[in-house]
């Protein structure tokens, strides 16, 4: 008799903040198909699709798995060595400033703490950014300006208790998907609750909303100071709230008053129409139970920090702030930018929410009996990458991030990098864009392998607990940083054996001498066992004497983290983004779809996640299509001076005319031309110095090509020799999708050397550059190359099974060249719902036979009734098939 070993473990999703609690089985060594933590108070058991698909991810293709220095193999010492000296020799040459570290939101709190306190304390350079830069920078700031901390009041309860949800700059259908779910709950329990998404685009998100004002692009800020504009020409502010906690109304009021001219001209501010704006106002003042709810269309803006304040400026007024269902609430991105903004994870941080002041300094030196204290801030991403290019820091380490695709102007990026005496990068994957340009690759352990704490949105801490060992030679974070502080001299500061010990410093950290002083304190939590922080539950901070189950929100008492308690009115004059027309005469805005996280390097392991959307795309609106002679499904070449992107063309109203939208996924390692990082300019907002993401000057035009192409191979090719490709993994065999000018014939004899040994099915159609090739070994089909003139390829379900199949039969070899068997079989077209695999045509087909709401949907073809991430679109489809 066998037994099977079973084994559970309760960790929490990398992906979005939301930060879901996850419920690992493991059928021996196998990983079964993961589900959701029920008693996790951020999702109750619930999972988006990329959560629910996270086990199809933990495959080592494409794993760093060794150290290298220069290209060659060596073993940990070695390397160690190597960074230990470097960073030795430059400062001593060149004195600490002259070297970097690059992290990310997504390292966990003990390996950001570790590598903070490094930086800071022991090699004492503040040149440690990351690309919470990018994210969340802008919402910090205007937190601190009007709180005097980072402080999150809020909690995901105030969602539900909301009675005005204002979704602002987020299209959390897509990026933060159980919160969407749990508002649309809120809404069916509460009909009475009103929802307005402001954005340029229709969104997913405009599923949920009473009401969609698709503003100007960067133009948040009049909105809300027209909000507080209105307010108070209605009597309608909490002056007892204005008068007893906060400073600042009187120059705030008159600055307001001046702006404030009535509906009609911010309507013409905002362009939208007058009876939109109307309602908006009416509702403010109607619920007083309000929660804007804000994250990238308003951090990544070139006045990011005074849209965030112009938010909180209104909640402040208005008294909706630190009470059920009231709060301005910044939604993190990363699964742990909250925990990176905790541990002091910005080169304008110090440690643990304290910053720069002598006090602080001394407080933080005394605990950590720092050499080495740093004196100031450092130098912010932009600048960073600037320092780097410039030859001023000639060391850069960059731990859990993508700075090649992910920074503005990233090209330049580029050349930083190869400018650069020694990069460092620590990451699980050896093939990223970033990873390329490494003089020293550090394999670091990664989710599921790795131990640690995260914090999410609403400030709750909880587990990333390992359930596999890690691959080859891979090491946590923490480890690594920890190596190259004993090797620097620092033996006993960096001596911890276990994540637990850092993470039990760390709350010390936050508990010294606080006595209330700073919001972040966790000394409840210090102390703990290695078996108790093994068992930790989600708490979220504080964590202390008075709070020792945590606090849920902040700010019921009035009073805030300023010297005076009060809390601080900014003074907020509103400004467009600075024309980028000699960039372009069209906008382009960038972020996320939902399948897919960031630079794609763990979704694109999943052919679930990888079929929703295949190629990197640009949202066009018909007028300007017209005008720029783009049609639907063509591709398009997006440029401005800094560089140009190839990508397909879709074409939909959803988009205001003179704006397209790009996604941010694509990469070199996952398409031939679709870095749009490389198109973006540095402008930053001058407080934060978050960059402007979402608003880049740009022109478009047709790429003409003579074919276009299919591509389906059991090995993975790496980069085509075309025009265009986008990888996708199929369920049984690695997709491209192609498309040029090249001779079709040059692709056959590409496609014939990659498969020496295989024998070839071919027809040919030269005039019509109309060709057909199937590789064959062994009687196992290996590649399927199509190229035709335009044709798409849509229908290759057939072709796909065949992969999997084994042996072909000889009936089936008959029909590879046709793609299809005479009897044919019915493709599903693109896919909507990636838990069942169901596409869009036999969804508009029910629609058409009937289906008219998306439960009926669920009940006749499954689609929408596991995650639920899908039903957004399930709504569109029925609205696109009504009009039609
Ligand atoms: N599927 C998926 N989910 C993710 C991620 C992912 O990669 N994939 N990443 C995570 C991370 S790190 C982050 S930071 C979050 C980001 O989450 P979001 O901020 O929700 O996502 P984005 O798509 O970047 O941008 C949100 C919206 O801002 C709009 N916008 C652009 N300009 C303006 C403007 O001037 N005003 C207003 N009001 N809106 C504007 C855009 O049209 C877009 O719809 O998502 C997290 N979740
Ligand atoms: N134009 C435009 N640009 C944007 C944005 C946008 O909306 N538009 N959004 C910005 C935002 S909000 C963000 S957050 C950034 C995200 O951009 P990036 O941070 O550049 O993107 P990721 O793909 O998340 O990069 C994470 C890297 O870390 C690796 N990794 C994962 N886990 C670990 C680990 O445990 N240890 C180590 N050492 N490595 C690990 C992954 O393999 C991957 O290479 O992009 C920003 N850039
Ligand atoms: S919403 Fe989805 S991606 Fe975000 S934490 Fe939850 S399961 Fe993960
Ligand atoms: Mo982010």
């Amino acid at each position: 008799m066998t037994t099977v070993a079973i084994t559970q473990t309760r960790t929490t999703c990398p992906y979005c903040g939301v930060g879901c609690g996850v419920a690992i089985t493991r059928q021996d060594t196998d990983v079964l198909p993961v589900a959701g933590d029920k008693h996790h108070p951020s999702n109750f058991g619930r999972l988006c699709v990329k959560g629910s698909n996270l086990h199809d991810t933990l495959d080592l293709d494409g794993r760093l798995l060794y150290p290298s220095v220069n290209g060659e193999r060596v073993d940990w010492d070695t390397a160690l060595d190597t960074v230990a000296n470097q960073l030795r020799s430059v400062i001593a040459e060149h004195g600490p400033g002259a070297v970097a570290i690059y992290a990310a939101g997504q390292m966990l709190t003990e390996d950001y703490y570790a590598v903070n306190k490094l930086m800071k304390g022991f090699i004492g350079s503040g040149n440690l950014d990351t690309n919470s830069r990018l994210c969340m920078a802008s919402a910090v700031a205007s937190y601190k300006r009007a709180f005097g901390s980072d402080t999150v009041p809020g909690c995901y309860e105030d969602l539900e208790q909301a009675d005005l949800l204002i979704i602002t700059g987020s299209n959390a259908a897509w990026a933060h998907p159980i919160l969407f779910q749990r508002m649309t709950a809120a809404k069916k329990a509460n009909p009475d609750l009103k929802v307005i998404v402001v954005d340029p685009r229709r969104t997913a998100t405009c599923d949920l909303a009473d009401l969609h004002l698709a503003i100007r692009p960067g133009s948040d800020a009049f909105l809300f100071n027209a909000l507080l504009g209105y307010m108070d020409a209605q009597n309608a502010l909490d002056t007892d709230f204005i008068n007893q906690h906060t400073e600042g109304s009187d120059e705030l009021l008159a600055n307001i008053r001046s702006q404030w001219q009535g509906i009609e001209a911010a309507a013409a501010q905002l362009d939208v129409s007058a009876e939109d704006l109307t309602t908006c106002l009416e509702w403010f003042k109607a619920r007083p139970r309000t929660v804007t709810f804000y994250s990238q269309g308003i951090n990544q803006s070139s006045s990011g920090t005074d849209k965030g304040n112009a938010i909180i400026n209104l909640h402040l007024a208005t008294g909706r702030i630190g009470k059920p269902g009231a709060c301005p609430f910044s939604i993190t991105g990363q699964p742990n930018a909250m925990g990176g903004r905790e541990v002091g994870g910005l080169a304008n941080q110090l440690a643990a929410h304290m910053d720069f002041a002598d006090a602080d300094r001394d407080r933080v030196q005394r605990f950590w009996n720092a050499p080495n204290l740093v004196q100031g801030p450092g130098l912010k991403a932009v600048d960073l990458f600037n320092a780097i290019k410039a030859g001023d820091i000639k060391f850069v380490w960059i731990i859990s991030t993508n700075p090649l695709v992910s920074m503005p102007d990233a090209d330049d990026v580029r050349a930083a990098l190869q400018a650069c005496d020694m990069v460092v990068v620590s990451d699980n994957m050896g093939n990223t864009d970033t990873a390329l340009l490494a003089d020293v690759l550090l394999p670091a352990a990664g989710w599921g392998e790795k131990n640690g704490t995260v914090t999410n949105s609403e400030r709750r801490i909880s587990r990333q607990r390992g359930f596999l060992p890690s691959p080859g030679e891979a090491r946590a974070d923490w480890w690594i940083i920890s190596q190259i502080g004993r090797r620097l001299g620092y033996e006993s500061a960096f001596d911890w054996q276990h994540p637990a010990e850092v993470f039990d410093e760390y709350a010390r950290l936050t508990g010294f001498e606080n006595n209330g002083s700073r919001d972040l304190d966790l000394s409840g939590l210090a102390g703990m066992s290695q078996e108790k922080y093994d068992r930790m539950l989600p708490v979220q901070w504080p964590v202390n004497a008075q709070y020792p189950q945590g606090r849920q929100r902040f700010f019921e008492d009035g009073r805030f983290f300023t010297p005076s308690g009060k809390a601080r009115f900014i003074n907020v004059t509103p400004a467009l983004p600075v024309s980028r027309s000699n960039d372009g005469p069209l906008i382009m805005n960038t972020g996320r779809v939902r399948d897919h996280w960031h630079t794609m390097t763990r979704t694109a392991k999943s052919s679930k996640l990888a079929q929703h959307i295949r190629e990197p795309y640009l949202d066009i609106h018909p007028q300007d299509a017209e005008r720029f002679g783009i049609q639907e499904g063509q591709l398009a070449r997006v440029f401005n001076s800094r560089g140009d992107i190839l990508v397909r063309a879709h074409i939909t109203s959803d988009q205001r005319t003179g704006e397209v939208f790009v996604p941010m996924h694509w990469t070199d390692r996952y398409a031939s031309k679709g870095r749009m990082g490389a198109l973006i300019d540095k402008t930053n907002d001058p407080i934060s110095g978050q960059p402007e993401l979402k608003f880049t000057g740009v022109s478009v035009e047709p790429f003409k090509t003579r074919w276009r192409g299919m591509l389906l191979s059991r090995v993975d090719l790496g980069a085509i020799p075309c025009d265009y490709w986008a990888y996708g993994p199929t369920e049984t065999c690695h997709g491209y999708e192609l498309a040029g000018n090249q001779e079709p014939e040059a692709m056959l004899a590409w496609a014939k050397s990659a498969f020496p040994n295989a024998r070839w099915l071919q027809m040919r159609d030269p005039m019509e550059s109309h060709e057909r090739l199937v590789a064959v070994e062994n009687n196992l089909i290996q590649m399927v190359l199509f190229l035709h003139p335009h044709e798409a390829f849509e229908t290759r379900q057939w072709l796909l099974e065949r992969f999997r199949a084994g042996e072909l039969t000889p009936a089936e070899r008959r029909f590879l060249l046709a793609g299809n068997p005479a009897d044919g079989v019915e493709d599903q077209g693109k896919t909507v719902c990636s838990c069942f695999s169901v596409g869009e045509k036999p969804i508009r087909e029910a629609i058409k036979g009937g289906c008219k709401t998306a439960e009926e949907l669920s009940a006749k073809l499954r689609c929408g009734s596991n995650c639920g991430s899908c039903i957004p679109e399930l709504k569109n489809l029925i609205r696109l098939e009504s009009a039609n």
